[in-house]
């Protein structure tokens, strides 16, 4: 059948179910879909608001024209005071406007996520390099593809209105609009799972999330039925000591690594497949909160990753990550190095195989409406292009149901994918029909195949049609088990990887996490369980950590443990990193230099830095940014005194608890400003009686990462290459103490 076979005029038989001529035999030869019956028409094709596709007054918007109107678009006089018998009298049930204003907003939340509810996302382009044309198919792959994308970055535990800085895992969530359908990257920012198969997941979660009684605490795991979890759950140690790494409390979205975690694997044009873990890698390097920053931020910025954020990218600090694949071949046994690449536990560590690069990743618009875009964003690991498939990871499998499942609730209905922000760039020709919220208007009388009635359409694509042909992995032989392979029981061996990674300072954290979170346990059982667990990770780990608690520590079960080999690619130290997008405050009083504060300010911003002054009070907001009542040491990752400003009038303990203490010199609250500056390993800067200032803020003028000079641009020169290294590390002092022998408990 050709399009010229289409019914013309009234039909010959009234009531004939098709626009077109059916033939006896099945329609193969594809073609596009019959236009409608001739007695039929389709609602107008407007906006959501009631412009018309014809209108080119402009993107279409979901608000139009100057007056205030109803949903249908008829304009109100009065939104203020609803319909009474009289100014004193009963309001009236004839009210529409108020039955109408009061039902929407009734219902304008939906449920939010039941995992990763509290993030921010934005709008950028994949441009591939072409590196991966030769191991994919995948079109957006291609050399000097062009892909938008919208990333959602997320935590995991906390509500919606939770804080940011919480240690937690981070969501990385990647939807690439490729001409070949959406392909959704759902990864975190770290490269392991707490669990090796999906039936685990509620556990974990309820395990994770506020106790069921009470409902605290809220977005983190330093609680009772985390550990108590987990200690048993042994197959979570890794994912664990990740979190209770640096890695569990990011400084920015901008500086977080994204891992796909599971394998994937990857056709290529020739039909040759590999097997592949991804990994996005920023270009500002990964950075980390400290811990005591991190808890203040929670209070006086609980919005501090969503804001930085969209401060760079309205700024034009647009961040950036390189997509790439660590390559492994497709064995039959599907492991590498001895590393079961099924299993969500383990990573294969970067020495072993390189990523490879290949695209880089900008986000340069913000959203424009955060419900519209980030609250209906959905994501699905199903959601995959040809060139990319799924290994059988039984992590992966429950995820490919969830996904889906998770948002006919959360979304209202099966059409979630009509959603302006999760429409493909596609085009699609699916025979899914009708459901709550159903906004397209299907023509045709088949939705069904085979069909003659609507001249067969549509028609199957072959591979070389970019359909999506599942890669015909051969499925061993073996019979129906509740089993995990035997590789899977191996739960310490990677931990003690990470753990032997890490740098000492990177090491005391991870102490100091373990120790806050179990110290925030109340049942002795789940902390001297812990405890056991993490005497199978490291004997010091293990022993300070016990010392923290006050609990002996025990041998490890399982025999002596062996020395692994270390994977330096897993440190977040050691290397220098681009400070585009760095924040460096500049403390000044009546005695700071105009000019050289002018300069310094001109030399900051065209090193790409953003200098924000501090002044007694505001004014001006060109000129001062923070006052002494405003600024906290956590919103800079550098600090510049211009001078020694004394202490403001308005710095009385009464109105202000910082501005406690005997401070002459300097104004007590930027004396704990350059306090929580230093203890956080915070590059210092100072001109003029700068010492003077250090020195009654209790601070050695002369310690690591502060820099005094005469010249203020020669400073901030020199506290910048501080701020590549990203913090003074060798503030914190080495660890001194000892370790002390086992006791068994
Ligand atoms: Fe998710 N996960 N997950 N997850 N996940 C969801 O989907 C689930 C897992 C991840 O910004 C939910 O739309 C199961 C691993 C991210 O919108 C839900 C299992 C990884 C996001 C769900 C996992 C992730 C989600 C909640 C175990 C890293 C946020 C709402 C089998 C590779 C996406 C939603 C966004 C969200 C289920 C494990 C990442 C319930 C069952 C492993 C980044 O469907």
């Amino acid at each position: 059948m050709s399009a010229d076979d289409t019914r013309s005029g009234t039909p010959d038989v009234p009531g004939a179910p098709s626009a077109g001529e059916p033939t006896v035999e099945e329609p193969v030869e594809p073609r596009p879909p019959l236009p409608p019956k001739p007695d039929q028409a389709a609602p107008a094709p407007l906006s959501a608001t009631g412009r018309g596709p014809q209108d080119d007054s402009g993107p279409v918007r979901a608000q139009d024209g100057a007056y205030l109107t109803n949903a249908q678009g008829t304009r109100l006089p009065d939104s203020d005071h609803s319909l009474k018998a009289g100014p004193r009298g009963p309001v009236l049930l004839q009210d529409h406007h108020l039955r109408e204003k009061i039902t929407h907003f009734d219902h304008e939340r939906i449920p939010e996520r039941v995992v990763h509810a509290r993030g921010a996302a934005a709008h950028g382009v994949f441009e591939s390099y072409g590196a991966g044309a030769g191991l994919s198919k995948a079109g957006f792959l291609a050399a000097g593809a062009r892909t938008p994308v919208f990333v959602r970055f997320s935590t995991v535990l906390g509500s919606r209105g939770s804080a940011d800085t919480v240690r937690d895992t981070r969501g990385f969530a990647t939807k690439f609009y490729t001409g070949e359908g959406v392909f959704d990257l759902v990864g975190n920012n770290i490269p392991v799972f707490f669990i090796q198969d999906a039936v685990k997941f509620p556990d974990v979660v309820h395990a994770a999330k506020p106790h069921p009684d009470r409902e605290i605490p809220q977005a983190q795991s330093a609680h009772d039925t985390f550990w108590d979890f987990v200690s048993l759950h042994t197959e979570a140690t890794h994912h664990t000591l990740w979190n209770m790494s640096d890695r569990g409390i990011p400084r920015s979205y901008r500086t977080m690594e994204g891992f796909g975690i599971h394998t994937f694997r990857l056709v290529a044009p020739d039909g040759s497949t590999s097997l592949v873990k991804w990994h996005w890698k920023p270009k500002l390097g990964v950075h980390s909160l400290t811990w005591d920053e991190a808890q203040l931020i929670g209070g006086t910025d609980p919005d501090y990753h969503r804001r930085d954020l969209y401060d760079a990218i309205e700024a034009g600090a647009y961040p950036q990550w390189e997509l790439g694949v660590q390559v492994m071949p497709d064995t039959p046994e599907q492991t590498f190095q001895g590393i079961d690449l099924l299993d969500p536990t383990k990573i294969v560590p970067e020495e072993l195989a390189p990523v490879q690069p290949l695209g880089l990743m900008t986000l340069h618009a913000n959203p424009t409406n955060f419900f519209a875009e980030v609250e209906q964003v959905a994501f699905h690991p199903g959601h995959l292009v040809p060139g990319i498939d799924v290994t059988d990871d039984p992590l992966l499998a429950g995820r490919l149901f969830s996904y889906l499942d998770t948002q006919i609730t959360r979304l209202g209905g099966p059409n979630f994918a009509q959603i302006p922000i999760n429409r493909t760039h596609a085009p699609v020709n699916d025979m899914l029909r009708d459901g709550f919220h159903q906004d397209a208007v299907h023509p045709g009388t088949a939705p069904y195949k085979p069909n003659s009635l609507d001249g067969g359409c549509p028609f199957f694509a072959g591979a070389d049609e970019h359909a999506f042909v599942e890669h015909p992995q051969p499925v061993p032989a073996s019979r129906k088990v509740r089993e995990a392979p035997a590789s899977f029981d191996d739960h310490f061996s990677q931990a003690r990887i990470f753990w032997a990674s890490m740098t000492p300072v990177e090491q005391e954290h991870i102490i100091n996490a373990y120790s806050f979170e179990l110290g925030k346990c109340t049942e002795p059982a789940v902390r001297e369980r812990t405890l056991r667990v993490l005497a199978r990770i490291d004997a010091r780990l293990c022993a300070q950590v016990a010392d923290g608690l006050g609990l002996p520590a025990p041998e490890p079960e399982g025999g002596e443990l062996t020395d692994p080999e270390p994977s330096p690619a897993l440190s977040q130290l050691g290397r220098d990193w681009p400070v585009a997008g760095r924040t460096v405050g500049i403390l000044t009083g009546p005695g700071t230099d105009p000019a050289a504060l002018d300069a310094v300010r001109r030399a900051a911003l065209a090193a790409d830095l953003v200098p924000l002054v501090v002044a007694p009070t505001g004014g001006d907001p060109a000129e001062v940014q923070r006052s002494f009542a405003t600024a906290r040491s956590t919103e800079f990752d550098a600090v510049l005194l211009a001078g020694a400003p004394a202490p403001a009038p308005d710095a009385t303990p009464a109105r202000d608890a910082r501005a406690a203490g005997p401070h002459t010199v300097l104004d007590p609250r930027l004396a704990l400003l350059l306090d929580e500056t230093w203890r956080h390993a915070k590059a210092i800067g100072g001109w003029g009686d700068a010492r003077e200032a250090l020195t009654a803020a209790g601070l050695p003028a002369d310690g690591p990462g502060v820099v005094l000079g005469t010249d203020p641009v020669q400073v901030l020169r020199e506290v910048t290459d501080l701020l590549a290294g990203h913090r003074v590390w060798d503030r914190f002092p080495p660890p001194t103490a000892q370790i002390p022998p086992p006791v068994t408990a």
